[in-house]
């Protein structure tokens, strides 16, 4: 049995119970319930906040955790990651009040910056060499200008309507996050291998997401250019159709590539494309 542990409820909880499902774990989840078993796999599931997740696995109350970059080396212990899961991503940036002139992070010196991540701040500023006053707060850092406290903030912002909406402006990135799969320093052999048929799971998950699988008919004469476009995992599969000098080829794309490939296969004579989402892709 392994036990993990995710955030009960917040930015992170429906990607996280999102990826444990769409590795094919069943389980039964009640937003009241602190932790729950699978029903398919020997895992234990805790409901906890985010800032105890670190804190709960270096101490081996949990084995593994889902959390954001932010709070893990926020709280120094980043040295527990094992793999970046992609969702959940935010920076940690400054600001300051919209009307204020700000040149670079030297006009900071001497002034007050409330934050809840005092330590990644600290590091930030060392870095420049920069030395300010830092306001730890626990929250609500957005006002912190606004009523006195700080003369800048530095918060988590994704979209940014956050700081707009309270007379802000963002000058500056102090660390990018993304939510990460963190483990216990010493899982014994057992959750070891847990660990390792989870982290296979999530990552055929991961691959899937990123492809796309494309069916095409296509002119024999034009295969070879439009095999040159579509790589795939070994070589793309052509089938002779029923109709003479025509063929169906199939293959996967990169989600990235996606709209530039396709543009490119009509240019070459594809007809008929068919794209098809892919739930699990392994090797
Ligand atoms: O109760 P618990 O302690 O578990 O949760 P929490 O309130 O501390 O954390 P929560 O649920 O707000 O965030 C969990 C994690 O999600 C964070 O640690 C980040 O890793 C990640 N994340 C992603 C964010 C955001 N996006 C985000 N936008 N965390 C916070 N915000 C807040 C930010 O603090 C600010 O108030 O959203 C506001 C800014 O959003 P925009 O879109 O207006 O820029
Ligand atoms: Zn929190």
């Amino acid at each position: 049995m392994i036990r993990l542990a995710i955030q009960k409820s917040g930015r992170l909880s429906d990607d996280s119970l999102k990826l444990i499902r769409e590795c094919g774990i069943s389980f039964i989840s009640a937003s009241s319930k602190l932790k729950t078993e699978a029903t398919n796999f020997p895992l234990e599931i805790l409901f906890l906040r985010d800032d105890d997740i670190p804190g709960y696995v270096a101490d081996g109350v949990a084995d593994i955790g889902i959390v954001g970059q932010n709070v893990l080396v926020e709280e120094g212990l980043q040295e527990l990651t094992v793999k970046t899961l992609g969702f959940s991503k935010c920076r940690l940036s400054l600001a300051v009040s919209k009307g204020d002139t700000y040149q670079d992070v030297t006009t900071l010196k001497g002034k007050s910056i409330a934050t809840s991540y005092p330590n990644l701040l600290q590091e930030f500023l060392t870095s420049k060499g920069v030395q300010a006053d830092i306001h730890t707060i626990s929250g609500s850092v957005e006002i912190a200008p606004s009523i006195g406290l700080a003369d800048a903030v530095c918060d988590i912002v994704s979209s940014g309507s956050t700081l707009i909406s309270n007379g802000l402006r963002e000058v500056e990135t102090v660390f990018k996050s993304e939510a990460v799969l963190i483990a216990n320093k010493n899982l014994d052999p057992e959750k070891n291998r847990l660990l390792q048929q989870l982290l296979f799971r999530m990552e055929a998950v991961q691959k899937a997401q990123k492809s796309k699988y494309v069916v095409l008919n296509a002119p024999n004469d034009a295969i070879s250019e439009i095999k040159n476009l579509l790589p795939g995992i070994k070589s793309p599969t052509v089938i002779p159709l029923a109709e003479e000098g025509w063929s169906s080829l199939h293959s996967v794309v990169n989600e990235d590539d996606f709209w530039d490939i396709i543009q490119k296969l009509k240019e070459a004579g594809a007809e008929g494309i068919l794209v098809v989402p892919i739930e699990k892709m392994i090797g």
